[in-house]
């Protein structure tokens, strides 16, 4: 069994020998990407903020770009046709259990690859090719461009489904079954936080979106339109202003931030850190933080990527959604930009919630 490589459902037994290969040279089914998607990974990895970034074995380079909305060109496939709009997957499976089971995202030996982020080129090029197994077929035309944020969605359903399972280790809901009125604080204002604000305000939650400076007038028409309250921690210091934060989701990968935040904990309240961010400066746990979380029953859980059902569910909220908030949720999208405008890579543009690259 040495060196075989097993896929779930369709997919066969002795997939892609990862040694000396990548995903660009095999598959059955020819893509061209419409629109890659741009956030803090590939800015992380392009301005080496990133360690667990590496390169296809026997190569020097690593072709970026994780979030990709594509068109078939040709197809051998009998799942897709030419003209098909599709979404590649990330993560590719080891051979680890969880691997094995279709749940790469929760890898438990680390032997995974991440197209566009460990060991496989990714989808910032002009055409590449797959197989079917590793699509996921956009159905909803009215989606249009916005097909483009499943990949970042599909981070936040997983996040949720994390959520849930701890959650259901005492009575979270309210006694009328709602989660109204319990509060759930995002940290961060970028393209994950507001999907992570949206799927709170589908839970119910109370939701809170946080940076320490204003945000854009574009951010703050689109938390009004969300129903989301925004909180300017630099002004307003005691928010909340007692120990009620029953979910926090942390966009931000800044720890004093976040046990800031976590001291504010309500009981059974779940934190689960999503941001990475190695530059982040030192914070400090105290012997009072432990006690909190103790007392309380305080979760805190990392949560990373997501598997192909999360990718399925991250477009039926986006449908949902775009029948909900109409063109509001377009301007998630905020620039379109050229594979040449190498800025976007530096510094994000004023406003950005999601700069896309159209090819
Ligand atoms: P992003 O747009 O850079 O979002 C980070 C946000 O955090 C920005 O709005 C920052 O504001 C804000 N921020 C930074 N420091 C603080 C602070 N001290 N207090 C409050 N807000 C702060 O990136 P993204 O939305 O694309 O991704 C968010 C994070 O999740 C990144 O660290 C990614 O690496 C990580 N990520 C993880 C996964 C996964 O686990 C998937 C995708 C992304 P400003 O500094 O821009 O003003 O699967
Ligand atoms: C991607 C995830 C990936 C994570 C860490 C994120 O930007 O959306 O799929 O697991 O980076 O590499
Ligand atoms: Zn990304
Ligand atoms: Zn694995």
């Amino acid at each position: 069994m040495e060196n075989v490589k097993a896929y779930y459902s369709n997919a066969p037994v002795g997939g892609i020998d990862f040694k000396n290969k990548n995903i660009n040279d095999q598959g059955n089914v020819l893509l061209k990407p419409l629109l890659t998607g741009i956030c803090g990974t590939d800015r992380g990895i392009v301005n080496a903020g990133l360690s667990f970034a590496y390169n296809p074995e026997g190569y020097n380079f690593l072709v970026i770009g994780h979030e990709s909305l594509c068109q078939v060109i040709e197809s051998e496939s009998n799942q897709f046709k030419s003209g098909d709009i599709a979404v590649p997957l990330v993560r590719r499976p080891g051979n680890c259990p969880n691997c094995l089971i279709g749940r790469p995202d929760n890898c438990s030996d680390g032997d995974k690859h991440e197209a566009g982020i460990t060991g496989l080129h990714g989808f910032m090029r002009e055409e590449f090719k797959d197989y079917d197994y590793n699509l996921v077929k956009v159905a909803d035309p009215s989606l249009g461009d916005l097909g483009v944020l499943t990949e970042p969605t599909k981070n936040v359903v997983k996040a949720f489904e994390v959520f849930e399972k701890v959650s259901s280790r005492s009575i979270y809901y309210n006694s009328s079954s709602t989660l109204e009125r319990k509060k759930a604080l995002i940290i961060g204002t970028g393209s994950e936080a507001f999907l992570y604000a949206l799927l709170s305000r589908d839970y119910g939650f109370e939701t809170y979106i946080l940076n320490r400076h204003p945000i854009e007038k574009n951010k703050m028409e689109m938390c009004q339109a969300f129903d989301v309250n925004f909180v300017n921690s630099s002004e307003d210091n005691d928010f909340p202003d007692k120990s009620s934060i029953d979910l926090l989701i942390d966009t931000s990968g800044d720890p004093g931030t976040v046990f800031g935040f976590v001291r504010k904990m309500n009981y059974n309240g779940i934190a689960i850190l999503f941001g990475t961010n190695e530059k982040a400066p030192v914070g400090t746990v105290t012997g009072s933080d432990i006690d909190h979380i103790v007392e309380r029953n305080i979760t805190i859980a990392g949560s990373v990527d997501a598997a192909r059902i999360h990718y399925i569910k991250a477009l039926n909220y986006l449908s949902k959604w775009k029948k909900q908030y109409g063109n509001v949720l377009n301007d998630m999208i905020t620039g379109y930009y050229k594979p040449g405008d190498l800025d976007l890579f530096r510094k994000k543009p004023d406003g950005e919630i999601k700069s896309v690259i159209r090819w």
